[in-house]
């Protein structure tokens, strides 16, 4: 518009051209008022200067005026279309800008929206998962509680530690004689409970009663046990060494002979050494009414017919039906001797089940520990 409005002022006043001889010459200053248009020798201006002309007299003629208004319109074309272009061309990039602008707008927001979308998603998803953990938390608080309840009432005392004895399900309240399960140190296993002698809670591991489970074993049978435990059997060195470590314990042997006599001994401390020791004896405190048989043996290692522990020059197992035992020098008591039932005297009773004072192979016998503190 400031062109046009040029162009207007131009053909509204009287103008004049001054030319200058050529480019090199670069045309001469204006005078005081008068338009003068510096051209080179081609008609093309190089250099315009318009000013306002005060005298007539100093521009002859008509001609440059409209060499000079020609080139001016043609500039004034040229400068209108390209600003008309670049108009546009803003325009355009307007356009252009304003559509991509709501191209990203729209593609932010789109990506925005789809990651909202999965925000959600994903908190859901925790939120279900973190449903699902708390639930099996729940669950396994129950069933922990549920197990230890059991654990109260089947496998533990009233104290809440492990089964070491029979004693520890007596003074829990189970007091039915029979076979349970008990896990003296690391190990578990099935053994009788005699809670019905002497006030219960006797943990047997030996007994006879029928011969029906042969006695004449080797160490290795002796160490790991043998028999029924409903019935006759060894519960085996190894154990008898874990059970009487855990505590102070004291040992009842109960007799029957083929009489129906029943005599008991009873001695305030029993334990059985490791292997290393060969199961050593360690028993004192004896009372009861069935004499005093085994203290003679006590410190002794034990004997089996492979094994000779004893201190004589031959094997006691040999001469005493080939039981396990911990013999001194044989002795007068052998209770994994033969079972040679109601034989009378036609017995060779020194290889039977032998108790000092009892003259004849016994008719049963068990033999069973509790701790000194129960
Ligand atoms: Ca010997």
């Amino acid at each position: 518009m400031k062109t046009t409005a040029l162009l207007f002022a131009v053909f509204c006043i009287n103008l004049c051209v001054a030319q200058g001889d050529s480019a090199a010459d670069g045309g001469n200053a204006t005078s005081g008022g008068t338009v003068h248009i510096w051209r080179d020798g081609l008609e093309q201006c190089a250099h315009t200067v318009v000013v306002p002309r005060t005298d007539p007299e100093a521009c002859p003629g008509g001609k440059g005026v409209v060499v000079f208004l020609q080139d001016l319109k043609t500039a004034v074309d040229d400068l209108t279309t390209r600003l008309t272009r670049t108009e546009n061309r803003l325009e355009a990039i307007e356009k252009q800008f304003q559509k991509d602008q709501v191209q990203v707008y729209s593609s932010l927001t789109k990506v925005l929206l789809q990651e909202k979308e999965n925000f959600k998603q994903i908190r859901r998803n925790t939120e279900g998962i973190y449903s699902l953990v708390q639930a099996s938390a729940e669950r396994e608080d129950t069933r922990t509680s549920t197990d230890g309840e059991e654990e109260q009432t089947d496998d533990a005392d009233p104290e809440g530690y492990e089964i070491e004895d029979c004693s520890t399900l007596f003074r829990s309240g189970t007091t039915v004689s029979g076979i349970y399960s008990v896990s003296p140190g690391p190990r578990q296993m099935e053994v009788y409970c005699d809670m019905d002698t002497s006030g219960g809670g006797w943990t047997v591991f030996q007994r006879r009663q029928d011969g029906s489970v042969p006695f004449n074993r080797t160490w290795e049978e002796y160490r790991q046990g043998f028999g029924n435990k409903d019935g006759e059997y060894w519960l085996g060195n190894d154990v008898l060494h874990f059970l009487t470590s855990q505590q102070s314990y004291k040992l009842r042997i109960d007799l029957e002979s083929w009489q129906e006599e029943k005599r008991f001994a009873e001695y305030n401390t029993f334990r059985v050494g490791n292997a290393e020791q060969n199961y050593r004896l360690e028993v004192s405190g004896y009372q009861g009414n069935a004499g005093d048989s085994m203290t003679i043996n006590n410190g002794m290692s034990f004997s089996t017919i492979d094994k000779d522990n004893d201190v004589l020059r031959g094997s006691c197992s040999q001469h005493r039906g080939k039981g396990g035992w911990w013999f001194r020098a044989c002795g007068s008591a052998l209770l994994n001797g033969r079972y040679l039932g109601n034989c009378g005297s036609s017995c060779l009773h020194s290889q039977g089940v032998l108790w000092g004072l009892m003259t004849q192979s016994l008719k049963s016998v068990s033999m069973k520990i509790r701790p000194q503190s129960q």
